[in-house]
C-alpha cells in the first residue's frame, strides 16, 4: 500500500527518490537496526527507541503541544477534531516523520503507511519512546545527517516539492461561517473598503451552497453569482468556496447520478455505496483512491472554475462522519428502550453519550472499503490518505481547468498532499492558548512538506477579544495562509466588528503584512525551491543555550519573531542568541535599531509589527496596497544589518504562472567599508526604479541611501 504512495507519478510534479536514505525494513522483512532500538513484529509493530534525559524529538506535523514532541502521546489518525484542548492527542493530518536529536548526533525517521501509528514519546515510561503501528505493510525510512536541517532538506528533497500558490493567495482573507447570502458578502466587501483595509478574499462557507451539495451555488440567496465573482475579481478580490468530502443522495442531483453510474463511491461490506451522514444528510463518500475517481471528482472543480473561481477549501475530509445507518438505529433503540424507565446515574450517562458519541465514531471505519488497482482496502487500514487523496483529485481539477496557479487547502492531509495544496489547521478556539498552539505548531508542520500554512486567525470557536484578534494578527501576518476564520453563532470576528482602536490597529498591522509580502513571497518561493524551510525554531541552529525557546521562530533565513500571546501584556521577554537589529512596523512608518544579545524585554505596541533581522542580513519591504494585484513595482524598501557584508536574493515572478519562465532573482550585495556602504544590484527587476536602503551597523549608526536601478 505504501509503495504506491510514493511512487505514484502525477502529472507535472517533481517528485524525488529517497537517495542518501536507508530503507530499514520493508513489509515486515527482517530489521537492520541502529541506535539501540528494538523492533517487534506483529499485527501490530512496535518499535522501541531508548531516550537519554537529553534526548529531544522534532516534528509529527499536525498536532498540539510544544515542538520538542517529548514527554506527550500523539496519534496519526486523521481526526475531525472540535475542540483542540491541551489533552487530545490527534487533529486532523497524518504526519509520520520526526527527527531523534541526541547530544550531537541526529537521526530522521518516516514512516510511510495510511493507517494508524501511536507515539509515546517518553510519556508511560520517561526514557521510553515507543511506536505502535497498526499493521504490517509499511515502509521505514532512516535519514540521516550532519545537521537536523540537513535531514529535514533530505526529507523534503525525498517527498517532493510542495504546492505554490498564486501571489494573491498572500494577502489577507476574510472568511466566517454563516455569511448568509450574496449581500452579506457584498458588505464586506465594502466595508473592507470604506475601512481601508486591505483585502484579498473571501471565503465562502457551506452556505453558498444548495442543500450542502457540492458543485452547486444557491440561486436565491446568491443570484447572479457568476457577474459578482468576475466583478470581485476585476477589483483584486477573489472568492474561494468550501467543498466538502461528502456527496448527498438525491436522485437527479448530476454528483450523485454519475458517482452511482461510474462506480465512484466507496463500498460497504456487501458491495453497495456505504451510506454515512454529515451536511446534507445521508451521503456517500467518493472513492478518492481510485485514480478515475479523482479524475471524475477533478472534472467537477470545472463547474467552479466556469464561474470564476481560483480558489477552493476541502473541509470534513478526514472524513468527517456524523452518524451511519447502523449506529444511528441502535441509539434509537437504546433510546427508546429506556423510555418510562428509572435511569440510574450510570444507566443515564449512557443515555446521554449515546447520541454525542455518533460523531465520528471510529468503527465506521470498519464498515466501507476502498478500491485499490483491483484489491479491496478496508477504510480503517488507509484511513489517512482520504482527504491527502482528495486534494489530488481537485488539484488535478484546478490545473486542468484553469492552467494556471490556484489557491487550495485541505483540512485532513497525510505526507505527500503538501504537493497539491496547503492546509489550514482547523476548528481552533479563540482562546489565547491557541494563539500559542499556532506558533509552535507551524514549524512542525512546515518539517513535513507543508508551506502554504495558517491557522484561523482570531480563532473559530469561541468569543475573540479585539485584544486577541490583533495580537493573533501580529503574528499570522507572517503566515503564508491570513486567514480570519470563525464559527456559526460566534460574535462577529471582522477587522472593523470591534471597537474604534482595534480597528486602526488592526488596519495597521495588516497593511503592515503587505509591506512584507515581497520578503514573504521570496522566502516562500526560495524556500519551497532549495527543500528549506519557512518556519525554523531556534533549537535547529543549535545555538548552545536556546534550544528550549518555543515561542521564537525564525522565519526564513533573515529573521526572528517574538510575538506576543499572553493577555494584558504590552511587553515580553525575547532571548536573542545573537545581536540582532529590531524592526518596528506600521503602515507607513519603519524603524530599525539594535537589540543586543541575551535577555530583554521588548515593549510591544497593539499597532506595530515587531521583530528582528539578523546579521549580515537584508530584507525587502514593499507598500502597503488595497491588494496584491495593487502592490507597487516600482519601488523597494531593503532594510539591512550589516556587520561587514551582506548578501541577499530576492526572488519574484508573475506569481500566477505555473512554469518558472517568469522567475527573476534579483541579487544584492552590501559591504561595509569604514563609514560607508558599497551597494551592488545584480539582474534588477526590470520595473525597479528605486531602491531605498536602511542600513544600520554594529554601533547602531543608521544611513539612508537611494539607490535608482535600471538608469
Ligand atoms: O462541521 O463548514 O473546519 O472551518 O467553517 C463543521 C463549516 C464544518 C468545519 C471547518 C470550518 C467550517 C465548518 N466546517
Amino acid at each position: 500500500m505504501q509503495s504506491f504512495k510514493l511512487k505514484e507519478e502525477i502529472e507535472g510534479f517533481e517528485f524525488g527518490t529517497p537517495m542518501d536514505t536507508e530503507i530499514i525494513l520493508e513489509k515486515g522483512s527482517p530489521a537492520k537496526i541502529s541506535f539501540n532500538e528494538k523492533i517487534t513484529l506483529g499485527k501490530t509493530t512496535t518499535l522501541a527507541f531508548d531516550l537519554k534525559p537529553s534526548d529531544r524529538i522534532y516534528g509529527l506535523g499536525e498536532h498540539l503541544g510544544s515542538i520538542n514532541r517529548r514527554g506527550r502521546r500523539f496519534r496519526s489518525y486523521c481526526r475531525d477534531e472540535a475542540n483542540h484542548t491541551e489533552d487530545k492527542f490527534e487533529l486532523y493530518g497524518a504526519h509520520n516523520f520526526f527527527i531523534h536529536v541526541k547530544d550531537h548526533e541526529q537521526i530522521g525517521w518516516f514512516i510511510d503507511f495510511p493507517g494508524e501509528v501511536v507515539y509515546d514519546i517518553g510519556f508511560e515510561k520517561e526514557e521510553l519512546f515507543e511506536i505502535k503501528i497498526l499493521g504490517r505493510d509499511f515502509r521505514i525510512i532512516k535519514i540521516p545527517g550532519s545537521s537536523i536541517e540537513e535531514i529535514v532538506s533530505r526529507f523534503l528533497q525525498m517527498i517532493g516539492k510542495a504546492y505554490i500558490p498564486p501571489k494573491w493567495a498572500f494577502g489577507y482573507f476574510q472568511s466566517r461561517w454563516g455569511y448568509k447570502d450574496l449581500e452579506e458578502i457584498k458588505e464586506v466587501y465594502e466595508t473592507f473598503k470604506t475601512e481601508d483595509i486591505p483585502l484579498d478574499g473571501i471565503y465562502l462557507d457551506l452556505d453558498y451552497m444548495e442543500d450542502f451539495k457540492n458543485f452547486t451555488v444557491s440561486e436565491k440567496r446568491f443570484p447572479e453569482f457568476k457577474e459578482f465573482v468576475e466583478n470581485l475579481k476585476n477589483n483584486g478580490v477573489y472568492l474561494v468556496p468550501i467543498i466538502d468530502a461528502g456527496i448527498k443522495i438525491e436522485a437527479d442531483y448530476n454528483i450523485y447520478e454519475e458517482g452511482i453510474a461510474g462506480k465512484h463511491f466507496c463500498l460497504n461490506a456487501q458491495g453497495d455505496p456505504y451510506v454515512a451522514a454529515v451536511w446534507p444528510g445521508k451521503v456517500h463518500f467518493p472513492d478518492f483512491l481510485q485514480p478515475k475517481t479523482r479524475q471524475w471528482f477533478g472534472e467537477k472543480y470545472k463547474y467552479l472554475t466556469d464561474l470564476g473561481i481560483e480558489g477552493v477549501w476541502n473541509d470534513m475530509n478526514e472524513p468527517a462522519i456524523f452518524y451511519d445507518e447502523k449506529s444511528l438505529e441502535e441509539a434509537v433503540d437504546l433510546a427508546a428502550a429506556s423510555r418510562g424507565k428509572n435511569l440510574n446515574v450510570h444507566k443515564f450517562f449512557e443515555l446521554k453519550d449515546t447520541f454525542a458519541d455518533l460523531l465520528n465514531d471510529e468503527s465506521y471505519h470498519q464498515r466501507f472499503y476502498h478500491n485499490v488497482e483491483g484489491k479491496r482496502h478496508l477504510h480503517r487500514e488507509v484511513h489517512n490518505l482520504y482527504g491527502d487523496y482528495m486534494t489530488r483529485a481537485a488539484n488535478g481539477g484546478l490545473r486542468r481547468h484553469l492552467n494556471k496557479r490556484f489557491l487550495l487547502i485541505s483540512r485532513a492531509s497525510s505526507i505527500g498532499m503538501h504537493r497539491y495544496g496547503g492546509i489550514w489547521t482547523g476548528d481552533n478556539a479563540s482562546w489565547w492558548t491557541h494563539l500559542e498552539e499556532n506558533i509552535r505548531m507551524m514549524p512542525s508542520i512546515n518539517m513535513c512538506g507543508f508551506y502554504y500554512i495558517g491557522a484561523d486567525t482570531g480563532g473559530f470557536g469561541g468569543q475573540c477579544s479585539g485584544e486577541l484578534l490583533t495580537r493573533w494578527f501580529q503574528f499570522s501576518a507572517f503566515t503564508p495562509l491570513l486567514r480570519n476564520h470563525s464559527a456559526l453563532d460566534t460574535r462577529d470576528q471582522e477587522p472593523y466588528a470591534f471597537s474604534n482602536e482595534v480597528l486602526n490597529n488592526s488596519r495597521s498591522v495588516i497593511k503592515g503584512r503587505y509591506r512584507l509580502i515581497p520578503y514573504l513571497y521570496s522566502t516562500y518561493m526560495k524556500a519551497v525551491e532549495d527543500y528549506k524551510l519557512f518556519f525554523k525554531p531556534l533549537a535547529f541552529e543549535y545555538m548552545e543555550g536556546y534550544e528550549e525557546i518555543e515561542d521564537q521562530l525564525f522565519i526564513g533565513e533573515e529573521i526572528m519573531l517574538a510575538p506576543i500571546y499572553k493577555k494584558n501584556q504590552s511587553r515580553r521577554l525575547v532571548n536573542l542568541p545573537e545581536e540582532m537589529a529590531l524592526i518596528s512596523l506600521t503602515e507607513k512608518t519603519t524603524d530599525i535599531t539594535l537589540a543586543p544579545k541575551g535577555p530583554q524585554v521588548m515593549e510591544y505596541d497593539l499597532n506595530h509589527l515587531r521583530f528582528f533581522l539578523r546579521p549580515n542580513k537584508m530584507m525587502p519591504l514593499g507598500k502597503p496596497a488595497e491588494n496584491v494585484k495593487n502592490l507597487s513595482v516600482d519601488e523597494l524598501e531593503i532594510l539591512a544589518f550589516i556587520k561587514d557584508r551582506g548578501e541577499y536574493l530576492y526572488y519574484d515572478d508573475d506569481g500566477i504562472s505555473l512554469s518558472s519562465e517568469s522567475k527573476h532573482l534579483m541579487k544584492i550585495t552590501v559591504s561595509r567599508c569604514g563609514e560607508n556602504y558599497e551597494i551592488d544590484v545584480e539582474n534588477p527587476l526590470p520595473q525597479l526604479q528605486i531602491i531605498k536602503f536602511k542600513i544600520v551597523d554594529p554601533k547602531g549608526c543608521l544611513q539612508n541611501i537611494r539607490y535608482r536601478v535600471n538608469v
